[in-house]
This record gives structure tokens, sequence and C-alpha cells, in this order.
């Protein structure tokens, strides 16, 4: 019997509803949810492929403990498992208190589990050591919201996308990152031409591929760029006096400095056209501007003040709270929203209360039945580590995040998690980065297994039913935490059974929404029964909401400070943490791919997702690239005061000079030495503790290896690949594909191979199979390959030495499934018919599998308009998310 449940997508803040059929062991259909108000039946091409990261051979699917890091992990029942780790945590919290234990949680956890880790360390063990991966995305836009408007309450709706007639968006990539924001976008210009878009990004990326005008400026220097755009407001008299006066206050106090900022000194410190600028503020103020932002706003070291530069805009022109215009932050994770409603982070409390403030602990203890809630904020996600590594704190719980990849300065957090005596992490896989670091490992049931609500970018809140049982034996996290806390409880001698006794998730939802009644975000009106009824809700909701009334707030003028006004920040222009010098003369920034989510345990599983970027690659404009000798694909080490990483060279114009890219996705598992982490530093912003992951200064050489090699297996073989990778300088594994999948795996070491090593080799890419063999080899160049066959097809390649983007081919010849025929004599000779077999060139589209190379052709061959283009290639029909690239081919 199968049976249609409704979720959603468990990736990025958009927030997108998904519909599964299942037969109750297997999920088999996956579609976008038509009635979804967020994405109308679209997914974009992560969404679509989510049901393949479910059922992956590296589910964690069972309890296992170790008493220390050298040992073998020994598979345990829950019992033992949960007696063993609350043992532990209680004989830490005796023996040093309970400020030595912490939790590190993520938004990509339920609001239900959110809810039940932070009840469980706020209102129990009694401190507030708990802090989330929000820390590292979200807590500049919480900071900044809470300064200018007294309460985290984003204003706007999506709704607002079709009534505004200006976008600015400044520091966030959506066509990559909020691919299905994105389609609303596109489609808003294309019903109405005459809307202004702007783009500030130093970086000219597939967003841009809709603006009017490109701001690149340089990385960090948003706050001179908002205020001079201000200045300009102020000059033209296009500024909302009234409201100003009405419902703000401090805008008289920020005058000095605003003015103090001309266009011309902003496009100095930005490195912009003055004239630029002075149009992105008229466009912006002459509109109704809806303006949305993400991490080259969040992740720097003068992320708040950022952030409430551009909240100024919209109050210095009284766009606030009205119709198709307000400050859209762009949430990341799918529940980041979530996290923040129950007080995720460290300084917060559940449904919008502070730790600071006397009377919203009284109410917050009062609630959970505990006598106080300790009045000390607790340390956020870098302290936390640095903590773990100065031994204050000593045991940590891990749940849904893999700080050994996403936290910056990998080394240190290596330190922290090796120095820690009890290491504890909730993850679906292992291994994982950081699974490598635990001493307890809990199954925790993924996506489609657990139901539980998550809260989108525009206060959402979806209902996610269960579709399938959990793997194994692993439960969902709310369940491993209250058992762990009726544990614990016991441990230290009392009873919390009655606290944490939830039947169900439902259970500690209504807990979560009376929690919340009276405040900004009420939601004490909801129940599942409304969520299913209905479909996904707003927040407020208070009791007796009429459902599906979209919500925007402080339409009233009203703010949530004192004197109901909302605040301008006096804030200044202030430069990166780390200048750039003589020895790390560049800038390096970090972000996002169209096709990976975060540290890829997941996407890595889903071969038709390593298309469009297999491995991490370093993105340099031309000139950088001259001065430093560095040609197309060439691999280069990137150093800063903190590490290295070493990946090949993407050059292009798209970024500007001074700057590199990096993406963030690849740790050491897939890539050796492509952690980006490695390069990046602890410098915070004062305010909200989040990370400067948007810059740090690096120095740049040719990598020039011994030799360099490309292993490739028919194939999703992932873990195989993994293991390939250990024991060489560089080395990154990728399976890409969608009907032939292949593996590939690039090598290379400054060392020459040793005979034992080729063995291995051979060893791992014929798995125990008897398979026809070809082989050349020519000493003196370094040249050994091998290729093995069956049936014709090729099943597996080792290629070593020479240049190994001759052997790229092979793997296009892999992926086609081709039979190599009469290629025989070519596979594996040097300067094989290499252009002549690349058909495809890169992958654009990876829901239909074009690529590059057809797509030029078919422009060539009269395919002049996106429309035909689509007709004739089949790219852009799926999910959308390629057509920004095939827009710029179509302009080339
Ligand atoms: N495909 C994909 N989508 C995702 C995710 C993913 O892993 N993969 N993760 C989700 C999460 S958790 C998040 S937080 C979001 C992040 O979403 P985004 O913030 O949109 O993505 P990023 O690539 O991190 O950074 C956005 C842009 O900031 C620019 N930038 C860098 N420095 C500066 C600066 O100083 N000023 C300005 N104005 N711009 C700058 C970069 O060039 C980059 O293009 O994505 C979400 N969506
Ligand atoms: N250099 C650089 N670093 C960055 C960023 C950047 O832009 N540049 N961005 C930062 C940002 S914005 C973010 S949000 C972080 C993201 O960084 P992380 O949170 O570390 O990234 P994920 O890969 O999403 O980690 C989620 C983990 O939870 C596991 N998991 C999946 N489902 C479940 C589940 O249901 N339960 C449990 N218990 N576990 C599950 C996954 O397997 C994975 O190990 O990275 C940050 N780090
Ligand atoms: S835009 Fe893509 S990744 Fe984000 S929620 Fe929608 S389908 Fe998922
Ligand atoms: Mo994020």
């Amino acid at each position: 019997m199968t049976q249609t449940v409704n979720s959603a997508c468990s990736y990025c803040g958009t927030g997108c509803g998904i519909r599964l059929e299942t037969d109750g062991q297997r999920i088999i259909s996956l579609s976008g949810n038509e009635q979804h108000p967020t994405n109308r039946g679209k997914l974009c091409s992560k969404g679509r492929e989510l049901h393949h990261t479910v059922r992956t051979h590296d589910r964690l699917l069972r309890p296992q403990i170790r008493t220390s890091l050298s040992q073998a992990f020994a598979p345990v029942d829950w019992d033992t498992a949960l007696d063993h780790s609350a043992q532990r945590f209680a004989d830490i919290i005796k023996e040093h208190g309970p400020g030595a234990v912490a939790f590190y949680v993520s938004g990509q956890l339920l609001t239900e589990d959110y809810y039940a880790f932070n009840k469980l360390m706020k209102g129990f063990i009694g401190r507030n050591n708990i802090d989330t991966n929000s820390r590292l995305c979200m807590s500049s836009a919480v900071a900044a919201y809470k300064r200018a408007f007294g309460a985290d309450g984003p204003p706007t709706c999506y709704a607002d996308i079709e009534l505004a007639e200006s976008f600015f968006i400044i520091g966030a990539n959506p066509a990559y990152a909020h691919p299905i924001v994105f389609r609303r976008l596109e489609a808003a210009k294309e019903a109405n031409p005459d809307l202004k878009i702007v783009v500030a990004d130093p970086r000219r990326t597939d967003t841009c591929s809709i603006a009017d005008l490109h701001l690149p400026l340089k990385a960090g220097t948003d706050v001179a760029l908002l205020q001079a755009m201000l200045n300009v407001m102020v000059w033209e008299d296009l500024i909302d006096q009234s409201y100003i006066e009405q419902h703000t206050q401090g805008f008289d106090s920020i005058l000095k400095n605003t003015q103090a900022m001309t266009p011309r000194k902003a496009a100095t410190i930005c490195d912009l056209k003055a004239a630029d600028i002075v149009q992105a503020a008229l466009w912006f103020a002459e509109n109704k501007t809806l303006s949305f932002w993400c991490q080259g706003m969040n992740q720097s070291t003068a992320a708040v003040d950022k952030n409430n530069a551009l909240i100024h805009l919209h109050l210095a022109t009284g766009q606030v709270g009205k119709a198709g215009c307000g400050p859209f932050s762009l949430t990341g994770q799918a529940n980041a929203m979530g996290g923040r409603e129950v007080g995720g982070l460290s300084n917060m409390l559940a449904a919008h209360r502070e730790i600071n403030n006397p009377q919203h602990r009284a109410e917050v203890a009062q609630h959970w039945g505990v006598e106080r809630i300790h009045d000390q904020v607790g340390l956020t996600a870098t302290e936390l580590f640095g903590a773990l590594e100065k031994g204050s704190v000593k045991a940590v719980w891990i749940a849904c995040t893999n700080p050994m990849v996403s936290l910056p300065d990998a080394k240190r957090t290596k330190a922290a998690l090796e120095k820690a005596e009890l290491v504890i992490v909730s993850d679906a896989y292992h291994p994982t980065d950081t699974t490598q670091f635990a001493h307890v490992l809990f199954p925790a049931a993924g996506w489609a297994e657990k139901e539980g609500t998550i809260s989108n970018s525009e206060r959402c809140i979806t209902h996610l039913q269960q579709a399938l049982p959990a793997a194994g034996l692993s439960r969902p996290d709310w369940k491993i935490t209250t058992d762990f806390a009726v544990s614990l409880g016991q441990k230290l001698g009392k009873d919390w059974s009655d606290s944490f006794a939830y039947q169900k998730a439902e259970d500690i939802f209504s807990e979560h929404c009376a929690l919340t009644q009276g405040k900004d975000l009420d939601i004490a009106g909801l129940s599942y029964a409304i969520l299913d009824q209905h479909g996904p809700q707003q927040w407020p909701f208070p009791k007796g909401q009429i459902p599906n009334q979209a919500q925007r707030l402080y339409s009233d003028g009203l703010f949530e400070t004192t004197d109901k006004k909302a605040r301008f920040i006096d804030v200044k222009y202030r430069p990166v943490a780390e200048a750039t010098d003589e020895e790390y003369p560049l800038s390096l920034t970090t972000g996002r791919i169209r096709d990976q989510w975060h540290t890829m345990t997941k996407t890595a599983h889903v071969p038709a997702l390593m298309q469009h970027y297999a491995i991490p690659q370093l993105q340099i404009h031309p000139n950088d690239a001259k001065a430093y000798k560095i040609k197309e694909e060439q691999l280069v080490r990137i150093s800063s005061r903190r590490g290295e990483v070493i990946a090949p060279a993407k050059i292009s114009d798209d970024i500007r000079q001074g700057l590199v890219f990096l993406p963030m996705h690849w740790g050491e598992m897939s890539a050796k030495k492509g952690q980006v982490n490695h390069l990046t530093m602890i410098a915070v912003d004062p305010i909200s503790k989040q990370p400067e992951f948007k810059h740090t200064a690096v120095n740049l050489e040719c990598f020039k290896p011994a030799w360099c090699g490309m292993m490739l297996m028919a194939g999703a073989k992932l873990s195989l690949g993994r293991e390939m990778i250990q024991g060489y300088t560089y080395g990154v594994v990728a399976c890409a594909g969608s009907d032939h999948p292949v593996t590939a795996i690039e090598l290379a070491c400054t060392k020459p191979l040793q005979t034992k090593q080729y063995k291995r080799l051979d060893q791992l890419l014929e798995q125990g199979q008897s398979f026809e063999t070809l082989s050349y080899s020519e000493r003196k160049q370094g040249i050994n390959r091998k290729a093995w066959l069956h049936d014709g097809r090729l099943v597996a390649v080792r290629w070593i030495g020479g240049d190994i983007q001759e052997a790229k081919w092979l793997r296009k010849l892999m992926l086609e499934g081709r039979d190599v025929g009469e290629l025989r004599p070519y596979l594996l000779a040097p300067g094989g018919p290499v252009e002549k077999q690349d058909t495809k060139g890169k992958i654009i589209c990876a829901c239909n599998n074009v690529g590059e190379l057809d797509l030029k052709s078919a422009i060539k061959n009269g395919a002049n308009s996106l429309e035909k283009l689509k007709a004739c290639t089949l790219a852009g029909t799926g999910c959308g998310s390629c057509v920004p690239e095939m827009k710029g081919l179509l302009k080339n």
C-alpha cells in the first residue's frame, strides 16, 4: 500500500514543501508540493535528489562507544549507550560543576529536537553552555534585528517578492544558496522588466544574471557602501521624515558619520564607481525595495554593523512593514529560524527571551518547573571550542553539525576535540570528519524518518510528517535527548522523568507553543492538526488566528522596544580583522556552490550533484593568476597563518583582482587538502560573536608534485575513494554521473610512488575481480597506466604520470557508458583523442545532464533565445537552477 506524506526539504532556509510517496519501507517518489506556498511544486537540484541521501551505505545504524580515540568503536544497545554517557556526564558535573559540560547543536535540528536540548541544558543541567552552528550563520542578523527592532522579528514575507519594485541583494548568492527564492526573483523580473535589481558582491555570481547593476565591492567594505547610500538619500531628500519622527529613534545621532561618508569616499574604500553608488541609492529610495542578504554580510567582524546599516536604509525611507519592501535576511539552514524561536543560542532563552533579563528567566523557569535559570550567558561556538582546548569544558555533545569541517581554524577544533574527556556525537552518518573524534556515537533518525516542524526565512512553519521507519536502531534527536535527560537526572540523584516524559514530537511542540503566548512570535494557536489541515503557517499565530493570512510584522509602525520605536545605530566602517601584507597579500573568501550542501555528508552521495563542480577549485582573477604564473586547472597551494589547502585553479574575471574564492564544502574525508577552514581564523564580530569566514589573508604558490594521477571506478564508490586518498599529499574524490555513475579520484604527491603503493591502488580498483587489463608505461616520463575492461567497457583506470587532463575523456567515456570499441589502442597513450571525445564539456544542467558544449553547439545552430535553448537541449527544464548560466552562455 502506498501512502503520500507531506514533508519539507531539509537543506536551505527557503523551506520548500515536498511530497513523498512511500510504501512504508522506501520512498517511491519525491516531488515538490504544489500546495506549499513557498515553492508551489518547484524544487532545486538538491531538493529533487533528497531521497537518495536517506538509506546510504554509511548510515549510522546503532549506538557505539569507545573509551579512547585510539580504540575501535564497539556497538552497544541504547540502554548501555545512554547509561554510559549519562554516567560520564554526571561524573564530570559532580567533579567540576555543570559549567564543565556543553552542547553544540544545529539549525538543521527540528524545532522539537532543538527545544529538548535547550530545556535540558538551560533548565536542568543549569548552565547556558549550549550554542549552535547558527552562531556561524544567523547570529549577526539576530543581533541586528534586536538592536533595530527590539526583537528578532524579520518583517517581510515571500509574497513581497511579487509586490516589490526593486531588489537590493547584498552579500548573498541566492542563485546558488536559495534557488527557489531566486526562481521567484527571476519570475518577478520577467513579469516586470522595470523592476530594478542591484547586486553587491565582490564576485560576479550567477545571481548577477538578473541584475541591472552589479556593485563588485571590496570584501568587508559594506558599511561604507550602505552609509554612502543613506547619505545620498538624505542629500536628495528621499527620506521619509514623518516615518523617522513617528516610528524611530536615533536618526540625528547617525547623521554626522553618515554625512561624512560621501559617495566619493565610499567609492575609494569599496573600490566602486561613485556614480554606481548614487544609482543604487536612488533606485532603493525611489522604489518599493526588498533587500536580501546572507553570509557576505553576516560572516564578518563588522557583521552586526553591516546588518544595521542596511536596515537603516529601510527605516529612513519608511520601507518597513509595508507591502513589497523591507529588510529580508535569508536564513541559511532549513530550521535556522526555528532555532531562534526556541532560543538555541547561548545568550538567548526560549520564545525570544533573554538570559540577561530576570523576568524572562523567571518565566521560562516557571514553565519548565525549575527553580531558576542561570543568569550568565553561555559560551558561544568558538568560545566553547576554546574552552575545550583549555580544558575548562571537559565534555561536549555535538548534534547535527560537523564542526571539524565547519568551524574556523580546523587545527584548533582538532586540538579541542582531542583534549576533551568526553565527546558525544549524534549524527545520521558515520564516518564523518567529526565522528572520528567521538567517544560515543548516537545514531539519529534522518530526514523523512521522523516528524516535527521547521520555520523558514519568512517565519513560516511547516509540519514534516514521517515517511519511513527510522533506519537501524536510529532514533529522533528529541527522543535521544529526553532519554538521556532522564538517565542523567538519575545519575545526579534527581528525578527529571516527568519533565521529559514526551510520548511524541507534538507533545514538545505544544509545550513550545504555550511558552510563546503573549510574545511577538506567539504561536499558541498552532497545532499539528492545523498545519495538516491548512498547510504551513507563518508566525505569529495566536489563539483564534484565522489560518493562511500572510503576516508582515511592524505594519503598525510599532516595534518591540520599550518606547515602540525602531533604532538607528551609529555605526562606523571598520576594516577586516586580518590585514593583507607582503607575506599574505591576497584576501580569501569562502562560500557555497550550487549543488553541494555544507560538509557533504548528504550531497556527496548523489552523483548527479557532483557534475556541476566535482572538486574544490580556487577561483582567481586572470591578473593574479598571471602574477603567480598559475595556469588553468594547475594545482595551487594556498597558505594562511594557520594552515594550507591545495586546489586546482579556476581562472575567471568573475572575481575581483586581489580576492580568491574557495568553496566551504570539502572536508579532509573527501579532499585530503581541500578543507578551507584550515586557513580561516577565529576573529569574531564583537556583538554577535560570528566568525569572519569571508576574509582571510593568504598567499599562493604553484604546487609541483612529483606525479599526478587519476583513478576511475565505475559506480558510486565514495567510501572506497575516501580510503584511497589517505596517504597522499593531495587527493580528492568525486562520484559523478546519472545513468552510469563514475567515481573519480585525483591524487598527487611530492614523493615518487612505491611498488607497494601501486599494488594497494590496484587492489582497491580491482575490488577482487578479474577483468581484462591494458597497460601503458613510459618509465622516463614517470607514466604508469592501467585500465580494466569488462564487456568492452571501462570499469577502472589507474592513470599515473603525464597530463591528467588527458584522463578526463576516459571519465566521459565511462559516464556515457560507452563501449570503447575502436578507441581501445588510444585509451592510455599520451595525447589521446581528447577534444574529439569531449562532446559535453562541463555539466551545466544536473537534472537533464546537459553540458556546456551541448549548449554552445545548440546556440551555434540557431537556438538564440532561452526558450529555444531550453526546447532543443532540455537544459533548464528541470529545477531551473542552471538558467543563469544558460543566459550567460547566450550573452557571450
Ligand atoms: N547550495 C547550497 N545552498 C545553501 C547552503 C549550502 O551549503 N549549499 N547552505 C545554506 C546556508 S546554512 C547558508 S548560511 C546560506 C548562505 O548563503 P549565501 O550567503 O548566499 O552564500 P555564500 O556563498 O556563503 O556567500 C554569499 C556571497 O557573499 C559574497 N561576499 C563575500 N564577502 C563579501 C562582503 O564582504 N560583502 C558582500 N556584500 N558580499 C560578500 C561572496 O562572494 C558570495 O557570493 O546558504 C544556504 N543554502
Ligand atoms: N569557511 C566557511 N566555513 C563555514 C561557512 C562558510 O561560509 N565558510 N558557513 C558556516 C555556516 S553559515 C554554517 S550553517 C555551517 C554549517 O556547517 P555544519 O553544520 O557543520 O554542516 P552540515 O554538513 O550541514 O552538518 C550537519 C551534520 O548533521 C548530520 N545530520 C544530518 N541529518 C541529521 C539529523 O537528522 N540528526 C542529526 N543528529 N544529525 C544529522 C550530517 O550528517 C552532518 O554531519 O558552516 C559554517 N562554516
Ligand atoms: S531551494 Fe532547494 S535546497 Fe532550498 S529548500 Fe528549496 S529545494 Fe531545498
Ligand atoms: Mo548557514
